[in-house]
């Protein structure tokens, strides 16, 4: 990886892959790709080009990769699960029109690729426990058909067209930096927030729904890590399943309790999200993205409390002395 275009470079994980790449290539072009109305801004913007690419226009993708000699796309445009249910058919144009987009200026322009899936990917019919790398994936929301459809998809490219595809499926990601919008595990990051502000937490899910989840820091090392990976070990290209740590609600509330200790949190139902969480996997099995590219989380649970309240704090101004971390 050289020079690199960040397709949705604004949004939750885009913010800090940019600016993680930036960082480890100073030498490439790391090109924040962005929407009418989503420009960067502050440090975003200053570091590093950046270029209007709608991944529904693929002129303006073709045009971004040739001005910067573009050898590697990190397509993270989508609509997460919840939001997407009330807009199916924009879903669908972003998640699989726009992937055939980025796919096909990668096939004529020799780019790589990588697409996240997502815990979505799976439906009720998946073995919920331990979720196996290959097994039944039948979603049955319109984010995960989409996700399904770009697995397949980015494999037959690779197979077809020999273009380097390759991808993860993310868990629910946590991070102080950006926040998500319209997922259904963004529940793990507003509790946060809630604990912060001294607010009473309404959480949307039952006790005891369980979903992996994974710290931002892990999630932006896979996406590296793969991308980097020794190709003539990968079994798998499209998509690995990766894991850090699954909890439920109670579990993350009495984690954040333990730091913050008159934090309260009440349960109010959303039916959507809950119906949604119920049909994902409660746990991955990631053994063969350790055993392909030596995938390794470093988070767990407890370390990425503290790292999470710790950052909130200063980022919400709350004095020290009123939180025990
Ligand atoms: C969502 O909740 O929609 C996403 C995801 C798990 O892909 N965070």
């Amino acid at each position: 990886m050289k020079n690199v275009l960040i397709i949705g470079a604004t949004g939750q994980i885009g913010t800090e892959l940019t600016m993680k790449l930036r960082g480890m290539y100073p030498n490439g072009d790391i090109v924040a790709g962005y929407i009418k109305g989503a420009e960067p801004k502050g440090v975003l913007a200053e570091s590093g080009p950046s270029a209007e690419v709608d991944i529904t226009n693929p002129n303006q993708i073709a045009d971004a990769v040739e001005k910067y000699k573009v050898d590697t796309i990190y397509n993270l445009a989508a609509l997460l699960s919840a939001v997407a249910e009330s807009r199916p058919q924009l879903a669908w144009k972003i998640g699989v029109g726009g992937l055939y987009n980025t796919l096909e200026v990668a096939r004529e322009k020799n780019c790589a690729v990588f697409t996240p899936s997502s815990i979505g990917s799976f439906g009720p019919e998946t073995p919920h426990d331990m979720t196996p790398q290959d097994t039944i994936q039948r979603p049955q929301t319109i984010y995960g058909v989409t996700k399904v459809t770009g697995e397949m998809l980015s494999d037959y490219y690779a197979r077809r067209f020999g273009v380097d595809t390759r991808s993860v499926r993310f868990p629910g990601l946590i991070s102080y930096v950006a926040p998500p919008g319209g997922g259904t595990t963004d529940y793990a990051v507003d509790i946060y927030y809630s604990a912060i502000k001294g607010e009473t937490f309404k959480c949307p899910l039952h006790a005891g729904t369980f979903m992996d989840m994974m710290y931002m820091p892990d999630a932006l090392r896979a996406a590296v890590e793969i991308m980097e990976a020794d190709p003539s070990r990968l079994v798998h290209r499209n998509s690995f399943n990766i894991a850090s740590m699954s909890f439920d609600p109670e579990i993350i509330y009495n984690k954040i309790k333990e730091y913050v200790p008159d934090f309260k949190m009440e349960y109010v139902p959303d039916p959507l999200r809950q119906a949604i969480a119920d049909s994902w996997p409660n746990s991955l099995d990631d053994t063969c993205a350790r055993e392909e590219w030596d995938w390794k989380p470093e988070y767990d649970l407890d370390k990425m409390t503290r790292d999470m309240l710790s950052h909130l704090r200063v980022k919400l101004g709350v004095a020290e002395a009123e939180m025990a971390l």
